[in-house]
């Protein structure tokens, strides 16, 4: 959906510089709470930050500070992801490894290199029965509860503004049939540990997303269910919850499952945002190329999937190297695993599904044939209908004086509401809906074109949207 004018504008720039337009545009969409799906024809991307962020996702790599050094590492790192996650070094063992003495020094290793290259961080993780330092493993009750709670102040306040998404809580719930909470130090200080976990990180960083994050959850199984229970018990009762993470490490003993699509989306369906957090597939070749396409596919099918992590850059950076998990091999040369999931992310094409016959006529403005506007700039609008819904596409074109940002009005009739926009920032969902440019798109030289657009339920507006230049 990015016009050829500005993508071939993009690849004059600085690399660090489009992949930080990119980052804003997907992860500032995302947290200002909207939706993102694209719809028609997109761009391909030639890596894989570039053609997530055209289907408006991330896509990251979990992050161990110690390679930061490691020139092959961070190449693949810099070109390739526009989000990392720290492997270890948020870890409650690392971060407050004496009680009350917080260590950031290796974290802000990770965050200061995401930040200088337009890269998005989520946060692994808060509270957690594994991973706890000595101090906390020896602790229960209040003291624990207590001690828990502080942990998850300190650190999201110490990170406040830096963190799209945190990890609040990390595998809180049992294997098996039992659908139980794990038993853990944390879960005998009392049930409503998660819930307390969630309010103190709400409370210290109210512009993170907050996720709950489990493995052995990727389809519908006792222990998803239980999840997804109490997700819906927390929408209930406005326990602050944004996000449900799926760790999604597989291999032939725990394949990627068939529902693997279906349980995303029935989660997505609480009105949580879903996320693929800690991707792995130990195998080789063909399948495990196969098997990352499944679960690209997925996430890109279901709207509210905003990303994709892989736990790890190279086989060799894995946790489980053994296995050969990853998209890269030992040396940093692409596995058919980095081409399959590169195509799916290229190939992807989501929501709307219904479109209307090629006869039906929209009320459709079409694209301007005429000169540039002589100042500001003009906005034309074509629509894609079909029964209770239609995708608007808007044109904007720089007037004689080119913009530096760019904003546009569109009056909805009434009943119609706006549900998703892509390379744009939107205001309101009803009435008048005004779209400002995100970073990458608001500097147009005179007559330059780009584009945007918004699907929406209901029926279009009759008029043409407005555009103001500044
Ligand atoms: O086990 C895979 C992942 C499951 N979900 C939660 C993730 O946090 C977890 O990641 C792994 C890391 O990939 C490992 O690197 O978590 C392990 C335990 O925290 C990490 O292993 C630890 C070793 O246990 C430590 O001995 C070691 O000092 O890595 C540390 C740093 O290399």
């Amino acid at each position: 959906m990015i016009s050829s004018a500005v993508r071939d504008r993009g690849r004059t720039r600085a690399r660090s510089g489009r992949r930080a337009a990119l980052v804003a545009a997907v992860v500032s969409t995302v947290a200002a709470g909207m939706v993102v799906a694209f719809a028609g024809t997109a761009s391909a991307g030639t890596t894989l930050a570039t053609a997530a962020a055209e289907k408006g996702r991330y896509f990251g790599a979990a992050v161990a500070a110690h390679k930061l050094s490691d020139t092959t590492y961070v190449g693949i790192l810099n070109r390739e992801f526009n989000s990392v996650t720290p492997e270890n070094e948020m870890k409650i063992d690392a971060t407050e490894p004496q009680q009350g003495q917080f260590t950031f020094a290796n974290a802000d290793r990770i965050v200061n290199h995401a930040r200088a290259n337009g890269m998005a961080v989520r946060g692994h993780t808060l509270a957690w029965h594994s991973q706890q330092p000595s101090w906390m493993q020896n602790m229960s009750g209040t003291a624990l509860r207590q001690a828990m709670l502080n942990h998850v102040t300190q650190v999201a306040t110490y990170y406040r503004g830096k963190i799209h998404s945190w990890d609040v809580v990390n595998e809180a719930f049992a294997d098996g049939n039992t659908g139980a909470r794990r038993d853990s130090n944390l879960q005998r200080t009392g049930n409503d540990w998660i819930e307390a976990a969630f309010r103190a990180a709400r409370a210290a960083d109210p512009g993170a997303k907050l996720c709950y994050n489990d493995y052995n959850t990727d389809g519908q199984n006792a222990k998803s269910n239980a999840v997804y229970a109490m997700v819906q018990d927390f929408k209930a009762r406005g326990v602050p919850i944004d996000c449900v993470g799926f760790q999604s490490h597989f291999n032939s003993a725990s394949p990627v499952p068939a529902d693997y699509q279906a349980n995303l989306q029935r989660f997505a369906n609480l009105g949580v945002d879903v996320q693929i957090t800690e991707l792995d597939i130990e195998g080789s070749g063909t399948a495990q190329a196969n098997s990352y396409a499944t679960v690209v596919k997925a996430c890109l099918a279901v709207a509210r999937c905003t990303g994709i992590t892989v736990w790890g850059i190279r086989d060799t950076d894995s946790w489980r190297a053994s296995g050969t998990p990853l998209l890269f091999d030992g040396n940093g040369t692409k596995k058919p695993a980095y081409t399959a999931t590169l195509d799916a992310l290229n190939g992807g094409t989501p929501v709307p599904t219904t479109t209307p016959p090629p006869t039906t006529p929209g009320p459709t403005t079409p694209p301007p044939t005429s000169p540039p506007p002589s100042g500001g700039c003009a906005a034309s609008m074509t629509v894609q209908t079909w029964t209770g819904g239609f995708v608007a596409t808007i044109r904007v074109t720089a007037g004689a004086a080119g913009t530096n940002g760019w904003t546009t009005s569109v009056t909805l009739p009434s009943g119609a509401t706006v549900v998703n926009a892509w390379n744009s920032q939107r205001s309101g969902d009803t009435g008048t809906v005004r779209f400002s440019n995100v970073a990458y798109n608001g500097q147009l030289a005179p007559g330059q074109v780009t584009e945007f657009g918004f699907q929406a339920t209901g029926v279009p507006p009759a008029g043409s949207p407005s555009c103001a230049a500044s």
